[in-house]
């Protein structure tokens, strides 16, 4: 070796022995997370290897690169440090998403990262599903009915997954599937009677609710049937005040909705209407009156009743008095009148005609009353009592006397025999003369 290469190989000694050196006083910095991902509500621990004592910065970035996290503390005596650090429980929060952070450590001019991610936690909830319509075990009455299924889910429904049968046909691809429901229309007619839906649905995690229900179509073309008319059909309300109504009844199902009542011929709002009957509070003036009541099944078969009635407040009218109060006959046949009249009708099934306190039984007109009676002498009492078809009363009571002549005939006959007596004597005188 010659002295030139005896330098060279010393320079090499040299300079490995610098590298070496190097080697051995690199930063002792280090960052890493317990874990390399996340989920909502964990909790992430930072862990590392700084120069002892040595004061340490963390920054945590998020996936956007903001920085959401910052800590200060001084590394240990073996330089070891270990940091928590809470991660939300629900996400997105606050500049909290999903994605993959960065975690820096920094420490005496020196930096090193380490990442990790946070994700959702696994699905392991089922769909629920909150409605079927048509309602299970329910009744439509129309032949292509609309069939919805709502549900929902804890992350997220997969839209591609469900599956919809009716009476085992699968129908999905005619169905409006969406996230939150799927609905379908029968392109054609349902036969009357039972049908079965079957519907199933997947979350994104491939967690399965399903439902099976039936339902029954009934086609519906009787009309519903109208009873118990109030006030009754052509009858007299002695009242202004008059309660309007009627009961209805249907094979299927009225539809409330549907109930339209009027009262001469202008629509009322009912005091209360139901599935079976409606009523209404009326102040009505005298006179006739008239209701008219349609009322529709759910399958629009219309029935209506029309009918009338009449208020009548006022009572009849009691007039032509027959023997005229306070008169005298003179005759012991005495035919007792009157005539009455009313604003509406009279009743006369109502009239009662009493003779000295006696009901007797007159001659029964709708405009008068006639009795022929044969009274002693004296004096006689007269009571009429007639009301009208709405049942007002009017009474009418009124006197006469009976008082027959002097009979002369006794006197009439002892006059004639005196004139008789007297002829005779006078003949029987002559002839003695
Ligand atoms: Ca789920
Ligand atoms: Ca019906
Ligand atoms: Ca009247």
């Amino acid at each position: 070796m010659s002295c030139k290469q005896a330098t060279v190989l010393m320079m090499l000694i040299l300079l490995v022995g610098a590298a070496s050196i190097a080697v051995t006083s690199a930063s002792p910095l280090t960052v890493n997370t317990n874990k390399s991902t996340y989920n909502p509500g964990e909790t992430i621990t930072v862990t590392g290897i700084a120069t002892a004592s040595a004061d340490v910065t963390i920054q945590i970035y998020n996936p956007s690169g903001s920085m959401i996290v910052i800590d200060y503390f001084t590394a240990g005596a073996g330089g070891s440090y270990s940091k928590p650090f809470a991660i939300p429980s629900t996400i997105p929060t606050g500049s909290w998403s999903y994605g993959t952070y960065t975690v820096r450590a920094f420490s005496g001019g020196e930096t090193v990262n380490a990442t990790f991610t946070l994700q959702a936690a696994a699905d392991t909830t089922a769909p629920v599903i909150s409605s079927v319509t048509p309602v299970a075990d329910s009744t439509v009455t129309t032949a292509r009915p609309t069939i919805t299924v709502s549900y929902s889910d804890n992350v997220a429904i997969n839209t591609t997954g469900a599956k919809l049968t009716v009476d085992g046909a699968d129908v999905t691809a005619s169905a409006t599937v969406t996230a939150t429901a799927t609905q379908y229309t029968p392109a054609a007619d349902l036969s009357q009677g039972s049908h079965t839906v079957y519907f199933e649905v997947k979350d994104t995690a491939g967690n399965a609710v399903n439902r099976t229900w039936a339902f029954t179509v009934t086609i519906d073309t009787t009309a519903p049937i109208i009873s118990g008319l109030t006030p009754a059909n052509e009858t007299v309300s002695p009242s202004t005040s008059v309660s309007i109504g009627a009961s209805y009844s249907d094979n299927v199902a009225i539809n409330v909705s549907s109930v339209v009542l009027m009262v001469d011929s202008a629509a009322v709002i009912p005091t209360t209407v139901t599935a079976t009957a409606v009523s209404y509070s009326a102040t009505l003036a005298e006179g006739t009156h008239t209701v008219s009541l349609t009322v529709k099944d759910t399958s629009g078969n219309a029935a209506t009743s029309s009918w009338t009635f009449a208020v009548d407040t006022t009572a009849p009218a009691i007039s032509s008095l027959v023997p005229a109060n306070g008169t005298t006959m003179d005759s012991k046949s005495v035919t007792v009148s009157a005539s009455y009249s009313d604003n509406m009708a009279i009743d006369t099934a109502s009239v009662v005609l009493k003779v000295d306190a006696a009901t007797v039984a007159p001659t029964v007109t709708a405009t008068g009353v006639s009795y022929s009676a044969t009274l002693e002498e004296g004096t006689h009492t007269v009571q009429l009592t007639v009301k009208d078809t709405a049942g007002n009363t009017a009474t009418s009571t009124w006197t006469f006397s009976v008082k027959l002549p002097p009979d002369y005939t006794l006197y009439y006959i002892l006059a004639a025999v005196v004139i008789v007596i007297i002829i005779v004597a006078a003949v029987l005188l002559m002839r003695r003369k």
